[in-house]
């Protein structure tokens, strides 16, 4: 199916898996706006990608409810009626046991990861809803599916976007929306270095093995949005080879 011309909206398309994304949709003549709190990465994304379609920029933090709504109603009528949305922002905040956890990586986990993502869905699905069409995809984990040493808060939250999807499809289902998740291993973004906060312990996450790049995430994004009409990808579980599940991982060091 040609998505050419439609209208994506991104969110963390400054780093990792969504700058993949936008960079895959791009190529694909998808026109699109794309999200994150760095603007000097939103601009430098723009200049790129201008080449090869319309680009929107939008700033703002899924964690603050009002700038979340005000940012999506104020896009210009070129890029208001968003036909597919990729909710990927997120991370994880912490490697620690319950016990010892901090309060403040648990919030940013499901400020950002859970109700960031409402905030964003609701901002757009009333506008799929009306028009009867639309696709959404999130980006969730396979910490949403298993949950592994430490991984408490984030797993929680991981389990929660897939128990979010799963309602969405459900109430989206009479619209005709598509609705679905992609749930990856580890991939090697800049997600450790904001996991352990820049700590020398996130060079060690991608060593010894080839773990999933960001363009491989993208590339089934991409697959998934290009199916035929009738044709629903609504949950996939990806690893590197190297991965077998989310605690045995085949390291040569
Ligand atoms: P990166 O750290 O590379 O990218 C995270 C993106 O999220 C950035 O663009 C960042 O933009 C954005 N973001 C973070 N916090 C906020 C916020 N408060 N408001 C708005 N945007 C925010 O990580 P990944 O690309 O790896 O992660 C993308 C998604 O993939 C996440 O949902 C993650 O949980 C998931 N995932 C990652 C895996 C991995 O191993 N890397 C595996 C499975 C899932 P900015 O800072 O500019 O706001
Ligand atoms: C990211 C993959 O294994 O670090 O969601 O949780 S993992």
């Amino acid at each position: 199916m040609t998505n050419k011309n439609k209208v994506a909206l991104i969110t963390g398309a400054t780093s990792g898996i969504g700058r993949a994304t936008a960079q895959e949709f791009a190529k694909h003549g998808i026109h699109l706006v794309i999200c994150g709190r760095r603007q000097e990465r939103l601009d430098s994304l723009k200049a790129t990608l201008s080449k090869e379609t319309e680009i929107y920029t939008l700033n703002f933090d899924v964690r603050d409810r009002a700038q979340t709504l005000e940012a999506i109603a104020g896009l210009p009528d070129a890029f208001k009626t968003i036909d597919i949305l990729i909710n990927n922002a997120g991370n994880a905040h912490g490697l620690d046991p319950i016990q010892t956890g901090d309060l403040d990586d648990w919030d940013a986990m499901m400020d950002i990861n859970v109700k960031g993502l409402l905030y964003v869905s609701k901002a757009i699905i009333p506008g799929m809803t009306a028009r009867q069409s639309g696709h959404i995809i999130n980006i969730g984990s396979s910490a949403g599916k298993e949950v592994y040493p430490n991984g408490n808060v984030y797993c929680g939250s991981k389990h929660a976007v897939l128990a979010i999807t799963e309602g969405m499809r459900i109430d989206l289902n009479p619209f005709g929306i598509k609705v679905g998740a992609i749930n990856p291993g580890l991939v090697e973004t800049e997600f450790s270095e904001v996991r352990f906060k820049g700590d020398a312990k996130a060079d060690a996450v991608y060593k010894g093995y080839k773990a999933l790049q960001p363009e491989d995430v993208a590339d089934v994004i991409y697959f998934a949005i290009s199916r035929p009409a009738h044709v629903n990808i609504a949950d996939v579980l990806m690893f590197c080879t190297a991965q077998a599940n989310s605690t045995l991982v085949k390291k040569e060091l």
